[in-house]
């Protein structure tokens, strides 16, 4: 496109956003364009690109992939390396969520992280036992699971770590460096109270152990109520068999709970009357609360808090990324809430003086992501983007600060205050405060 053309089209999209400045009212983001009030354009003949000349490639790639012009789309590593390298060689990977067009994530972006590498299971010789205080102990086969009557579901899968950059101060820079812990699925399983039907559970039955099969033979305790509410047994992720990655060819789905708690490669369920206290739930996914930073003198251990909370992050404009110039753009995110539904989502840009409420993507499923939308023209002044979410039990996602006043500093887990993307005047995109 000439540098005319552009200017023209760019006047003919300023045109159609009626929002100006900081305050944003319904009326104004959502004004629709009527085509009288665009500007005529001058639209010269279009050129013949070379790819218009020839034949295209012909079928022949089994397995598809993103066109070449995406391939800076990449999950990575966290820390420093965000933004330099793609993930190698690393126990944990980062969503770039500010590329997802979407509530889904694609399979091949979904966050990675694990304790001892990713197995490489034959299903055929993968078994799921399930035994303990049931009537009679069972062992399936793949083939056997996959004859129940099943089930496919969104939901997001969020590590409690997820955005433990930003308990001491916000250092992600990016919506991926600062959220990426989090994708969202469609899954595909069977319902995990219907397998303890099978095997019969004891009237006394208060806990399940859940183990996987990989090098780290990961444990968890699920408490019965949320074993026999909405979990499943899930072999499948957007369409597909589950990805290696993700716990191939099982894993068990808890959804809204923490991510720990979703053991890939499950092949044991043993059923209890107590938390089993493994070294997963212990030692480590425990908050440990001080607020004199010194646990010995105050500490308190908040242990088995399985939810996840409502959270929201502005995925662009966003932290790394530059607002070619001042006008119309659309401020775009992800909310989510391990509790049900987003009800929803306020969008602020003045730092949050004024509020507006975004437009939520449908369906907006309960325990799932729900993308955001909400026209935005910016003025080219300095600015701050803040999102807020809202879920169905009221709940309000909270500024850092109350956080930390409700913690302490030295927490880990479970962080979900509201981020603050700051806008320069020359279009540069960083984080900081909120
Ligand atoms: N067997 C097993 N299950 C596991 C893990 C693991 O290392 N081994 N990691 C857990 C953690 S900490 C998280 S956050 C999620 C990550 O799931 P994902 O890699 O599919 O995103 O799996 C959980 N289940
Ligand atoms: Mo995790």
């Amino acid at each position: 496109m000439s540098e005319i053309d552009r200017r023209r089209l760019i006047r003919g999209l300023a045109a159609a956003t009626a929002a100006g400045g900081a305050a944003l009212t319904a009326s104004e983001t959502r004004a629709a364009p009527s085509p009288a009030e665009r500007e005529p354009l001058e639209v010269p003949p279009l050129t013949v690109p070379p790819w218009t000349r020839e034949q295209g490639r012909r079928t022949g790639v089994p397995y598809g992939s993103p066109s070449p012009y995406e391939d800076g789309v990449q999950r990575r590593l966290p820390g420093p390396l965000v933004g330099a390298a793609p993930t190698t060689g690393s126990n944990n990977s980062f969503t770039p969520l500010q590329d997802m067009q979407s509530m889904i994530t694609p399979n091949g972006l979904h966050y990675e992280r694990h304790h001892a590498g990713v197995p490489a299971i034959d299903p055929r010789e993968h078994r799921l036992v399930v035994h303990g205080m049931v009537e009679r102990d069972l062992l399936f086969t793949m083939e056997d699971l996959m004859r129940f009557p099943a089930v496919s579901r969104v939901h997001f899968l969020e590590c409690s770590g997820n955005s433990l950059s930003e308990w001491t101060a916000p250092t992600g820079r990016t919506p991926q460096e600062a959220h990426g812990l989090a994708s969202c699925s469609h899954w595909t399983g069977v319902p995990l109270r219907l397998v303890l039907a099978e095997a019969g559970l004891h009237p006394e039955a208060k806990w399940i152990l859940a183990e996987g099969a990989d090098g780290a033979a990961m444990t968890r305790s699920v408490p019965i109520h949320i074993a026999l509410d909405d979990c499943l047994l899930a072999y499948g992720q957007n369409g597909e068999r589950l990805r290696p990655e993700q716990g191939y060819p099982l894993r068990l789905l808890a959804p809204g709970c923490e991510g720990n708690l979703n053991i890939k490669w499950l092949r044991r369920l043993d059923v209890g009357t107590e938390p089993f206290q493994t070294n997963e739930e212990t030692r480590y996914y425990t908050d440990l609360i001080s607020k004199t930073g010194d646990p010995k003198v105050d500490g308190v251990a908040r242990q088995f808090t399985f939810v996840m909370e409502a959270k929201s992050v502005i995925t662009t404009p966003a932290g790394g990324q530059h607002l070619p110039g001042k006008g119309p753009y659309e401020i775009r995110g992800l909310a989510w809430s391990g509790r049900g539904k987003i009800r929803k989502v306020d969008v602020s840009v003045d730092g949050g003086r004024r509020w507006t409420t975004a437009t939520l993507d449908s369906p907006v499923l309960p325990k799932a992501m729900t993308f955001f939308r909400l026209p935005w023209r910016w003025d080219g002044q300095p600015c701050v983007l803040l999102s807020r979410a809202q879920d169905e039990t009221g709940y309000v996602q909270p500024w850092r600060q109350q956080l930390v006043d409700a913690r302490g500093e030295n927490s880990v887990y479970h962080y979900n205050g509201i981020q603050a993307w700051y806008v320069h005047d020359d279009g540069r995109v960083d984080h900081g405060d909120a």
